[in-house]
């Protein structure tokens, strides 16, 4: 009985410790699978190595003119410098150049609204600031953390986080690594270096993996933060760990590096459009226009904000399957109001962002990652509301390309999120949706097989209101509506009449009488302020509709595809 126990024990124990080194062993493997992509930058250095790169950066630092660039003033580089300014603004959207030749750590004017210093801030949060960033020049990335460190108390962060998205440029592999150990020892930054490219979400997600400050501050590589920008963030998110915050975003310009600023009382919120981007929209709300404390926003640009780093976890943090560029801003911005957050904007903290007018880099087989991810949030997050951001990419709606997003509904259920309608009824009322509560929407033709068409004007452009043979399918550029107010619209864009007879497709102003239009049942298109009728006579294909002298003629019977006839005028 007792050699049985002896046994029995000892079988125990050999099980216990086999399980043991299994568990150890699943651990160990685990630990090296989400590693696998993650490559830490330690930095091996051998002599010969060291006096490279010291010689490359004391060079570079002797190129450095002081003072270029302080306070934010446009700068300019003379001669050669200028011309090769110029080239490279072309093929970097960036003035690389003088970038080069400005000192890292230059100092800004402060561009907040003066009675913002009178708030006391006395947050005890600590954060992480993480930058990502694939191919950015290294001037650029350095003069971000040089930001950071000037303008940040030291007591408030934790640490800098950038995660090199497996960029290619030589400098970053190497020289960039070799400057922080360096020039910036006495700060807390670790470098990442993805092994493969994994696009800004992914990349952002590592960031956030490696972080242990209290709050996540995300920024772009190209970004300059400016006096106290950190204190109003963090105050905010101690009082409600469920605020999600924005800087103002101030406009570093591509070609001479100005800091410039809006005026230091106005500033815009975040807006998105139904072919899924996002835009900048003025606060609609009297009061709000000019407040210093955190104003609601409905969505954000994505690339700048702080968020309490449990609740990133907690919300979802993102959409592991969005690749490369685009689409994350949104989606995040709909799930954190419907799944009980909010957005906002602070306007006593300013970070500048460099503007490019195009991207530097490219995407591997161009695939067209802001429309998938697009798809992937609105299947998601957009309920029926979907159906708007389809009629732009039809060919996306049931494309497997946009992968499987059984996680993401999952998220949405366990978190008891809120509908889309909920959202635009509480958080953004004034957006429009044009085949909702509107007098007349669709196509809009003439009995000549012509349409109003927008004649793909830019989304920031005025431009006239064109007639165009009518598509056989409905293609966005033909789409329009007639308002309850009576605008003639398409999306933010109203037809509005200039000079009594031009008519020009322009912001909507929601007071302008020159934008008001009545739909009559006989199929007129009639603008009471100048007493005259859309008209199409003598308007070739690809020219712009008139505002003409009513008559009974057929230049000036309009259908739309689907009307609402109570509401239409008689
Ligand atoms: O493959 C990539 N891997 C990366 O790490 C591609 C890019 N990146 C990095 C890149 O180096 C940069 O630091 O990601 C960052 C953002 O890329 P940008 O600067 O080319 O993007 P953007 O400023 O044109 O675009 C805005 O929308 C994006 C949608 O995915 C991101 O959310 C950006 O962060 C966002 N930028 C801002 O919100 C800044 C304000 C602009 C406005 C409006
Ligand atoms: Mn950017």
């Amino acid at each position: 009985m007792l050699m049985k126990c002896v046994r029995l024990k000892r079988i125990h124990a050999r099980l216990i410790l086999a399980l043991l080194v299994t568990l150890l062993l699943i651990i160990i493997v685990s630990k090296l699978k989400t590693n696998e992509n993650l490559e830490s930058g330690q930095l091996v250095l051998d002599n010969n190595s060291t006096q490279i790169f010291e010689k490359k950066l004391t060079d570079y630092e002797r190129r450095i003119i002081p003072n270029l660039g302080d306070n934010g003033d446009p700068s300019f580089l003379e001669g050669n410098d200028a011309k090769e300014g110029e080239k490279a603004l072309k093929t970097f959207a960036l003035n690389t150049v003088l970038s080069d030749r400005m000192p890292l750590n230059r100092k800004l004017r402060d561009p907040r609204n003066k009675k913002c210093k009178r708030f006391k801030y006395n947050p005890k949060l600590k954060t992480s600031v993480i930058v990502i960033f694939y191919n950015e020049l290294m001037s650029v990335i350095l003069r971000t953390i040089w930001s950071v460190i000037l303008q940040t108390p030291s007591h408030l962060l934790k640490e800098i986080i950038l995660v090199d998205d497996a960029s290619t440029e030589e400098n970053l592999n190497g020289l960039l690594d070799y400057y922080i150990e360096t020039r910036l020892r006495n700060y807390n930054i670790k470098i990442i270096h993805l092994k493969h490219r994994l696009g800004l979400i992914r990349a952002r997600l590592q960031g956030a993996r490696a972080a242990q400050g209290d709050v996540l501050i995300f920024l772009d590589a190209h970004c300059e933060a400016t006096e106290d920008w950190v204190e109003p963030l963090l105050s905010r998110i101690e009082e409600d760990r469920t605020a999600v915050l924005v800087p103002i975003i101030d406009v570093i310009e591509a070609n001479n590096l100005a800091y410039s600023t809006n005026g230091d009382s106005s500033f815009q919120v975040g807006g998105f459009s139904w072919s899924g981007h996002f835009t900048w929209i003025d606060i609609q709300n009297e009061e709000d226009k000019h407040k210093l404390t955190p104003v609601k926003s409905p969505t954000m640009a994505g690339g700048l904000f702080a968020i309490d780093r449990n609740f990133f976890w907690d919300i979802g943090s993102y959409d592991e399957q969005m690749d490369g560029w685009g689409g994350e801003n949104l989606e995040m911005s709909f799930r954190i109001w419907q799944c009980g957050g909010r957005l906002e904007t602070v306007p006593c903290s300013r970070v500048g962002h460099i503007f490019r007018d195009f991207h530097p880099y490219s995407f591997p087989d161009n695939k067209d990652t802001h429309g998938i991810n697009t798809a992937r949030l609105a299947h998601v997050w957009m309920d029926d509301y979907k159906r708007l951001f389809f009629m732009h990419q039809p060919g996306l709606e049931n494309n497997p390309i946009v992968g499987d997003l059984t996680h993401r509904k999952q998220l949405r259920q366990k978190l008891r999120c809120k509908s889309f309608k909920w959202y635009l009824d509480n958080v953004y009322p004034e957006k429009f949706v044009p085949d909702e509560n509107v007098v007349a929407h669709g196509q809009v033709r003439t009995e000549f097989e012509m349409c109003l068409d927008d004649l793909q004007l830019a989304d920031d452009k005025v431009g006239p209101l064109g007639l165009y043979q009518c598509h056989p399918h409905m293609a966005m550029s033909q789409y329009f509506s007639i308002s309850e107010k009576g605008e003639l619209r398409k999306e933010n864009f109203c037809s509005e009449v200039f000079n009594e007879h031009d008519v020009q497709l322009t912001e909507c102003h929601g007071h302008k009488r020159e934008q008001y239009w009545v739909y009559h049942k006989n199929g007129t298109i009639f603008n009471p302020s100048v007493n005259r009728c859309l008209s199409s006579e003598g308007v070739e294909n690809g020219g712009g509709v008139k505002a003409d002298i009513c008559k009974d003629t057929l230049y000036q019977r309009w259908k739309f595809d689907k009307v609402n006839e109570t509401a239409m005028a008689v």
